[in-house]
């Protein structure tokens, strides 16, 4: 296929071009979701970072999410605390999959992040993680899971490192 028949949003042909793009409702949210870009980072899937907030900055929401997938991106992680809106927001603004990670909050310890994510309408899905943590790792890990899909070398770091998490459990607790 020359480039002139390349469709309108084909993504960039730069492999360094970030696939995944993580935002996220505050700086504050950045101690959670560095848990996710560190994931992709050990898998070796370019990714970006953004803070984009749907209460605070919802023009910078908008732009980000109707831009995502002409330039280039395939999944969204979107994570955001108390009345987390950001991932739904951006889920109802863009094709592409999107994954919310709820942030814990300090008044209701990230209850009130996990009910505004994972309770979506039907027709407008976002696959919702577990609060805090371990959702930001899962979802780097299904944000690559995805990706690797049509990607047979990723398929097999994503494989290298199952075996290596495998290999480093103990058998005994002590
Ligand atoms: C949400 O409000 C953010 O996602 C963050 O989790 C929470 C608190 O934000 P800050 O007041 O710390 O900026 O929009």
């Amino acid at each position: 296929m020359t480039p002139e028949a390349l469709p309108a949003e084909a993504p960039p042909s730069d492999a360094s071009a970030p696939l995944v793009g993580i935002i996220m409702g505050s700086r504050s949210d950045w101690e959670t979701m560095r848990h996710a870009a560190e994931t992709l980072a050990a898998l070796g899937v370019p990714h970006e970072t953004r803070v984009v907030s749907a209460h605070r900055t919802p023009g910078r929401l908008y732009d980000y999410a109707r831009a995502a997938r002409g330039r280039g991106l395939r999944v969204i992680i979107a994570g955001a605390g108390g009345a987390a809106h950001l991932p739904g927001m951006a889920a109802a603004m863009t094709p592409l999959p999107v994954l919310g990670v709820p942030v814990e909050s300090h008044a209701l310890k990230g209850m009130d992040s996990l009910l505004s994510i994972v309770q979506m309408p039907g027709g407008i899905p976002v696959g919702t993680l577990a609060i805090g943590r371990a959702g930001a790792i899962n979802a780097g890990l299904l944000a690559a899971a995805i990706l690797a899909l049509a990607d047979p070398d990723l398929a097999a770091r994503l494989d290298a490192w199952r075996a290596a998490q495998e290999a480093g459990v103990p058998e005994a607790p002590a």
